[in-house]
């Protein structure tokens, strides 16, 4: 990877310095899994010098299994060929559901909180064991089974929940695509991984907002042949949505068909329980493969020991089921727990910016996961909002998706956890399936800013980005590996295990390669720093630059793209786009390049600016040159750095290779307002 790609995104500059130390047990709550940070470390100490007997024993203490594996863990991880818990056999739906039904069937599984304040609904494990069992009986009377894609389009509800265990009870493999995606992005991810039936809602509702769910899925279907059964749950009943028979049957109307019970599929431990497509740094998006046992291993133990889950617990994460945030901790890792998950489907700002607190006080709610950019936003409308709500139930208060800036930390840490509430700022990625670094509640002493150390059976190197070399000691700044294997890693991309071999172990030999650059500080305490390669964080929504430069180059107008994350206050950054125009072309094309990114991936995507340029910055070998673009784009350069070339240089460094230097002081002019 060239240098220039390379640059590690500043440190969050902050006041902030504190230690916070755990929370002391308040009356009436329990004693912390992990009580001292003397305890975490002997336990991580022996998840690295004995891994076999360290995860060999958490997953038959926190799985049930059908058939016991016989070996813990073979395989080279480095080359990409690890397993975990071998021949043994076991369904993640059982896990989930059915051993939780069988010994507490009335024990409220899940929470659905709608779009409506007000409305809501507690769902039993009993009651979600026969739905889930109906639903996969329908999938089987369809020809679904053991191996085959099923694709998954839904908003927050439910039925979202039941369609992911349906798939994973009868051995299926889903692939859920974030109902924000754009008909496009569906239909492209349906094809690569030729599902041939598609789970989806006539319309969601989302903060107030119709989401026409059916409507984008008829439309990526129209360019997806292999997709021969859609099953219709129906939201809002709107008579309008199009159906297409007999291609298109209805969820209630297929269910009712069914007995509520069905067998669950034995799986082989490696067998893959679900793909969830993921941008890296080119343009096509991969299908990140997780496999049964050693996913649900890492998402079981990390929701206990992380969120520090009792019984009795309500554990209400915000994201969206649609990414590996609500696979594993709305979905799987709760679940398997036993404990009570709560879906929400509404926004935080609707109908007003009390709207999480509400839900805390309302379902009492014990631990509690969010983003930086909800936090970020909510803290600039005003603490009233959350004055008004009892919020003594919680104990754990997570972050996750982004870095998460100390004064965004401490807000949650003074206004909403009251000081009283341990906060976890948990890193990791999907291609982890779990999270990798992150404080112990009740052990860990905590640092605004700093996801702190690793969870059990992680061993982080920072490896400087050039050389790739590893960086000893304390006080360093390179790019975050991993050395070893550990269960929840993914196995491979769907389809492509060169692929996954090329992003992952070949960056740098003998590691599993990030994409984070980070520092590892004086006490050994991890702060990322964001991603170092060609992938953006929106609001915590992970996006490829390739992937928008594609989509802008379709439009006939744009000649060239070149696509960089600014810094933004409340989203953390902000696609900035810079086009150039075919011959012929003018006037505001800007709002239409726009509208092109939108359609092609999806409204969360929709760039801040579209910046139409003559040029783009180039090494004589036509690369471009981002480094530029950021630095500009982020008002590093002004002006007058322009008048000399030291001033220049000292702001942008080397710019010798650059083929035509002159559009520099173009950019510069564009940014400060004056072309
Ligand atoms: C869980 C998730 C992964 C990328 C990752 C980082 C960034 C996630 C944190 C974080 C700083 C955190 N999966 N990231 N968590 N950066 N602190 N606590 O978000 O695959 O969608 O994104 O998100 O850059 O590589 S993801």
């Amino acid at each position: 990877m060239a240098a220039d790609d390379m640059d590690i995104p500043a440190p969050q500059d902050s006041a902030l310095t504190a230690l916070y130390a755990p929370k002391p047990v308040r009356p009436g709550h329990p004693v912390p899994h992990i009580t001292s940070l003397e305890e975490y470390s002997e336990r991580w100490k022996r998840s690295l010098a004995e891994p076999n007997a360290f995860f060999g024993d958490l997953a038959k203490k926190l799985l049930s299994w059908s058939r016991p594996f016989d070996v813990v863990s073979f395989g080279d991880f480095t080359a990409g060929n690890v397993s975990w818990f071998l021949n043994g056999q076991l369904n993640a739906c059982y896990n989930c559901v059915d051993r939780h039904a069988l010994t507490t069937p009335e024990k409220i599984a899940i929470i659905w909180d709608s779009d409506e304040i007000g409305v809501h609904r507690s769902i039993t494990f009993g009651e979600v064991l026969a739905e889930v069992s109906r639903l996969a009986n329908v999938l089987k009377a369809y020809g679904v089974g053991k191996g085959d894609a099923v694709a998954v389009y839904m908003p927050m509800v439910p039925e979202a929940a039941y369609a992911m265990l349906a798939c994973a009870r009868i051995g299926a493999i889903h692939s859920v695509v974030f109902a924000g995606f754009s008909a496009d992005a569906l239909r492209d991810r349906i094809l690569d991984a030729k599902c041939k039936v598609l789970l989806t809602a006539d319309q969601g509702k989302r903060g107030g907002k119709t989401i026409h769910l059916k409507k984008i899925a008829d439309e990526a279907l129209a360019e997806a042949p292999c997709v021969e059964k859609v099953i219709v749950f129906r939201r809002t009943n709107d008579p309008s949505v199009p159906f297409t028979s007999p291609r298109d049957v209805y969820w209630d109307e297929e269910v009712s068909k069914q007995r509520p019970y069905c067998p669950c599929e034995p799986m082989v431990s490696e067998d893959p329980l679900f793909m969830l497509y993921t941008s890296g740094s080119t343009g096509k998006p991969k299908g990140v493969l997780h496999t049964t046992a050693g996913y649900l291993l890492g998402v079981t133990a990390t929701t206990k020991y992380v969120f520090d889950l009792h019984e009795g617990d309500v554990h209400g994460c915000m994201a969206d089921v649609g990414w590996i945030t609500g696979h594993s901790y709305i979905l799987y890792g709760p679940l398997s727990n036993g404990v009570t998950t709560v879906m929400f489907e509404s926004i935080p700002t609707y109908p007003n910016a009390g709207r999480y607190w509400d839900l805390v006080d309302t379902h009492k709610i014990t631990s509690f996961y969010t983003a930086p950019t909800a936090i970020r936003a909510l803290r600039r409308l005003g603490d009233e909002h959350v004055a008004r709500y009892d919020l003594s139930t919680l104990r754990t208060l997570g972050s996750v998706g982004e870095p998460i800036n100390p004064e965004a930390w401490l807000w949650y840490h003074d206004i909403v956890g009251r000081g009283r509430c341990n906060i976890v700022d948990t890193y990791w990625q999907t291609e982890t399936g779990s999270i990798i670094v992150t404080p112990m509640p009740g052990a860990t002493p905590t640092k605004p800013g700093s996801a702190t150390l690793p969870f059990f059976g992680i061993d982080i190197a920072v490896l400087d980005p050039t050389t790739g070399q590893e960086l000893a000691g304390n006080n360093v700044t390179g790019v975050l590996a991993i050395r070893n294997s550990f269960p929840s890693v993914a196995r491979s991309i769907y389809n492509d295990h060169a692929r996954f071999l090329d992003t992952y172990l070949n960056p740098y030999k003998g590691y599993y390669f990030s994409g984070d650059g980070v520092t590892r500080d004086e006490d050994g305490y991890y702060w990322i720093r964001g991603r170092v390669d060609d992938v953006i964080n929106v609001a915590g929504h992970r996006l490829s630059t390739a992937e928008i430069e594609s989509a802008l180059i379709l439009h006939p107008a744009c000649a060239e793209a070149a696509v960089i994350g600014v810094p933004d206050e409340v989203t953390g950054q902000a696609i900035v786009c810079f086009c150039t125009l075919k011959a012929g072309d003018e006037g505001d094309i800007a709002a239409a390049l726009k509208a092109q990114v939108r359609t092609h991936i999806g409204p969360f995507a929709t760039p801040k600016r579209v910046v139409i340029t003559p040029e783009l910055p180039k090494t004589r070998s036509g690369k471009i040159m981002r480094r530029i673009l950021r630095k500009v784009a982020g008002l590093e350069v002004t002006e007058k750095d322009l008048e000399t070339e030291d001033g220049l240089r000292e702001k942008l460094g080397d710019l010798t290779t650059l083929a035509e230097p002159g559009i520099v002081a173009v950019l510069v002019k564009i940014f400060a307002g004056r072309t």
